[in-house]
């Protein structure tokens, strides 16, 4: 693990605001885990509000979970957000092993699939979506549950096409190295586990979970292992 700032300053060179169900926080601890980075977590209750508490609007204004503080250097920066721009971060601090593909084609279709999931299909199940639709769009339980039933399916099962239909993939999205792409289709299928939601006719995407979930990165990531998860 690298915490060589621990040792010269007592804490960890990064701070994640985190909670433990969220998909998009999961993706960030993978990646970590992956790199042998140490982040203390501090842990933001979505359930209790605390997203939209004054304290951490103030480090994220859209309420939205993960945000990473770089203490490193004892530098004062802004907190980062957005879990693809974060990966992409902690990829160009740490090489090594590598989380994107070394050419141009290989990493556009690496982003355009982690964007399929994180960017086409997460946000519309979050619970700030949930919370319009109940509350402003007439949703009950039932509806809400087609809601995340229909869109899970309809991105799931796009990329489920392009992993079955082209050369690139292999025993991971992308080749048989874990890169952002398995990241975000991994934090996808943990929560639809947590939803307990079932979307058909995706071999491709079972096979590759395997491969991931068999990695210690992903597994020490789960969102059942997280401090704060119901036993
Ligand atoms: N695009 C953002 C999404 C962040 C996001 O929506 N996080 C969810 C948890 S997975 C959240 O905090 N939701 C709070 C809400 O919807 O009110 C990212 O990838 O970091």
């Amino acid at each position: 693990m690298i915490d060589k700032d621990r040792a010269m300053t007592g804490q960890a060179r990064f701070e994640l605001f985190a909670f433990w169900r969220t998909s998009a926080t999961y993706r960030v601890r993978v990646a970590l885990n992956l790199k042998g980075v140490v982040a203390e977590e501090r842990i933001v209750d979505i359930d209790a509000g605390e997203h939209r508490s004054e304290a951490y609007l103030a480090i994220n204004p859209l309420g939205a979970i993960p945000a990473l503080i770089d203490r490193g250097a004892g530098q004062s920066r802004a907190p980062l957000t957005q879990s693809l721009a974060i990966l992409e971060f902690i990829e160009e601090l740490y090489p090594e092993p590598a989380i994107l593909p070394p050419d141009p084609h290989g990493r556009a279709r690496v982003r355009s699939l982690a964007a399929m999931l994180a960017a086409d299909t997460h946000p519309l199940i979050t619970p700030r979506v949930r919370k319009y639709l109940t509350s402003q769009g007439g949703f009950d339980d039932a509806a809400w549950r087609a809601w995340q039933t229909h869109w899970f399916t309809t991105g799931l099962q796009a990329v489920e096409h392009r992993l079955a239909s082209e050369a690139e993939t292999g025993a991971f999205c992308h080749g048989e190295t874990i890169t952002i792409a398995d990241i975000c289709l991994a934090s996808i299928l943990a929560v639809l586990r947590i939803f307990k939601i079932e979307v058909p006719a995706i071999p491709t995407i079972e096979r590759i979970m395997r491969s991931c979930e068999a990695h210690p990165a992903f597994a020490k990531a789960a969102p059942l292992a997280q401090p704060g998860a119901p036993r």
